[in-house]
């Protein structure tokens, strides 16, 4: 293919540093290169890893593996049955693992609760009952709009565990969000809290709950029965009567035991909204023995987990996937013990994350790229005054991580020995899709490198072709997993025509850029929305953003194109300094040495026209830049929609420096 076509994404990026597998580490290593022969069938090797890994109250046959006779919408496992919550619960309590811890959970003000997996047992099946009590039956849908409490992950298990579907709902939203989501899937019971605490103050939830209650603009009453309210600031409520219930009141009043049923393995799971670039949020549908599989399968072999041994944490919140699959469904369904934390990163020290590693010994760490950055900015002296030496794996989810980002990571918090694992992988896809295995893969930083075994991707052009080793082109799925979205909530329609139609209805289109490279790994090169178009070469934002971060003064870089007369297109940079370097260089000199060595790293053609320094970038809450409110900014408009925005003062400050 012609280099520059216009259906490629340029490659710019060099980065040779490679990190083999310790010999130790390869040698007790859970996951093993065999795997990879295994899943060149992926039907039979999901198969085999669904029987493993899970409980089937009734075992699938191996014919209903998978039916596929009605593209994009699969079905796997379909003539099997299983209780999720059993498989995550009550079936590590009767192998005699009841004592195992399953739950540190550590709130914000430092305060902590432990359970042990029976008592987490007990507890769902307490929750079980009163759901059960309140009439929610299977299939009915409840949303979730919890601080991260252990209610949280009580209340999904206890929804899963009745065949109800449960819709968790960021604690930050705002009452217009919670509502459109309640309406979206006509949920039955809501299941808060008072408040919750972040960045040391405790903020309420409940009222935001009863906004959304209210009758909306056309006078419509919402579908909900009843809002169950945990008791977790003390703050002071508005009282219901007759739709509100206490949780500590009524679950004082249920019975402790509670049988779980079988339920389809094709029975809905959760739903969970994603805010696409327009339009109203999708509500992406996850069933119960496919996604289970593959969250227990990816758990355990790309985080090398060793149940009786390790200490997971997870830091992402549940109202995120990454809290879906990798605080709830995956660790729990392997059994494992792990820390949840309810609070911000730094209340009300710094050091707070790297506290309870040393705390717990925390031996695995799951973290998003944009937290990684924040402690780069402030300095490698403040994780040294822990003792992080229980780390022996590290990972990262959520955006692509910038190499010297990847290389800090493990330096500093893995202290040069632990991999590092780079995760791809969407709402949509359920379960982590491309990463290295540990013990097994030579890691390269800013790689997320190979599909998982079972797993077929490929990386293409506009008109399906593969790309040439090194060519930037479309991510795309080629062959239905077990964790994949079952559709758009309400709307089928619209669940083909975003994902199954670019390329036909059997090839699934993520929308993110990604090039391979000569040894077939793969390197994400951002939203393909996002991709800018500069003198007709099409230059992604993760390269370019890579590039600003290697240098020493910087520690965070989103770079968006702004309209431009001569080039269609030009590069504008917004970065943050590190605490280190911040007065190392006046903001003139700094943009100027910024864009130098853009163009030294790698060419002329991305120096970007202009580098904004700012000490904050829109992100959401899952830690994602939202680039589409800086392309705002450098093109001079007015700002669009900041509703998804974890801080949505963000944007007025940057203005201002910008003034
Ligand atoms: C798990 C999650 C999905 C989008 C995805 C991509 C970006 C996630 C990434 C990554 C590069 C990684 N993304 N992980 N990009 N490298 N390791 O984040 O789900 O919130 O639905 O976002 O996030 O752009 O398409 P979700």
């Amino acid at each position: 293919m012609a280099e520059n076509s216009s259906d490629n994404i340029d490659n710019l990026m060099h980065e040779a540093r490679r990190f083999p597998p310790s010999e130790t580490f390869a040698a007790g290593a859970v996951a093993t290169r065999e795997l990879y022969e295994q899943g060149e069938h992926p039907v039979e090797f999901w198969a085999a890893q669904a029987r493993e890994l899970l409980h089937w109250h009734k075992p699938f046959t191996p014919e209903r593996t998978l039916d596929w006779s009605e593209p994009p919408f699969a079905k796997w496992f379909d003539d099997g049955e299983l209780n999720v919550a059993y498989n995550c619960l009550d079936r590590h309590v009767l192998a005699g693992n009841g004592d195992r811890v399953a739950l540190h959970w550590e709130g914000e003000p430092g305060d902590s609760r432990s359970f042990t997996y029976a008592e987490l047992t007990t507890e769902v099946k307490k929750a079980a009952n009163l759901l059960t009590a309140l009439g929610v039956k299977q299939g009915d849908r409840v949303a979730i709009y919890l601080p991260l409490i252990p209610e949280a992950v009580i209340s999904m298990l206890a929804v899963a565990r009745i065949g109800a579907v449960h819709s968790v709902v960021f604690g930050g939203f705002s009452a217009e969000s919670l509502r459109s989501r309640i309406d979206d899937a006509s949920a039955v019971l809501v299941i808060t809290a008072d408040g919750g605490y972040r960045k040391g103050k405790a903020f309420p939830l409940k009222p935001t709950v009863d906004k959304a209650l209210e009758p909306n603009g056309d006078g419509e009453e919402s579908t909900v029965r009843n809002v169950l309210v945990v008791q977790r600031t003390e703050g002071d409520v508005d009282w219901h009567a007759g739709r509100d219930l206490w949780w500590h009141d009524e679950i004082a009043q249920v019975d402790t035991e509670h049988v779980a049923r079988a339920f389809p393995a094709e029975n809905p799971l959760f739903i969970l909204y994603t805010s696409g670039t327009t339009g109203k949020p999708k509500g992406i549908l996850h069933t119960s023995g496919g996604y289970l599989t593959q969250v227990a399968f990816t758990h355990k072999a790309v985080f090398d987990l060793k149940p009786e041994e390790d200490v997971y944490w997870s830091t992402a919140d549940v109202g995120w996937i990454t809290g879906h699959s990798y605080v709830v469904y995956g660790p729990l369904a392997n059994g494992a013990t792990e820390v949840i934390y309810e609070g911000t990163p730094d209340t009300p020290h710094p050091g707070r994350w790297w506290e309870i590693v040393q705390k717990y010994r925390v031996s695995i760490l799951y973290a998003a790229p944009t937290a990684i950055r924040t402690f780069m900015k402030l300095g490698r002296q403040i994780p040294k005054e822990f003792d992080l030496s229980s780390l022996r794996l590290l990972g990262s989810v959520g955006e692509p991580i910038n190499p010297e980002a990847w290389v800090w990571y493990r330096d500093v918090i893995g202290g040069g020995t632990t991999p590092v694992v780079d995760t791809w992988w969407q709402t949509e896809t359920g379960a982590i899709m491309i990463s290295a295995l540990p013990g097994v893969t030579t890691l390269k930083p800013g790689s997320a490198q190979v599909p998982i075994p079972g797993i077929a991707i490929d990386v293409v052009d506009d008109r399906f072709r593969s790309t040439e080793a090194d060519q930037g082109g479309l991510l795309v799925i080629t062959h239905p997993w077990p964790s994949m979205a079952r559709g758009i909530w309400g709307d089928p329609d619209r669940f083909v025509e975003t994902y199954w139609s670019k390329f036909g209805p059997t090839t699934y289109f993520a929308g993110d850029g990604a090039r391979r490279d000569k040894d077939g790994d793969i390197w994400l090169l951002g939203r393909v929305d996002d991709v800018m178009n500069v003198s007709g070469h099409r230059l992604s934002t993760a390269e370019i953003e890579s590039a600003l971060v290697s240098h020493p003064m910087v520690a965070e870089a989103a770079v968006v194109g702004a309209a431009d007369e001569t080039t269609g297109q030009a590069v504008v940079a917004f970065v943050i300094t590190r605490a280190s370097q911040a007065d190392a260089a006046a903001a003139d000199d700094a943009s100027a040495v910024l864009r130098a060595h853009v163009a030294e790293q790698i060419g002329a053609i991305a120096r970007p026209r202009e580098v904004h320094i700012v000490t904050e970038l829109p992100k959401t809450r899952s830690g994602k830049i939202m680039r589409r409110l800086l392309r705002d900014v450098a093109e001079g408009r007015e700002i669009g929609d900041t509703t998804t925005l974890a801080d949505t003062m963000v944007m007025s400050v940057i203005s201002n420096t910008l003034k």
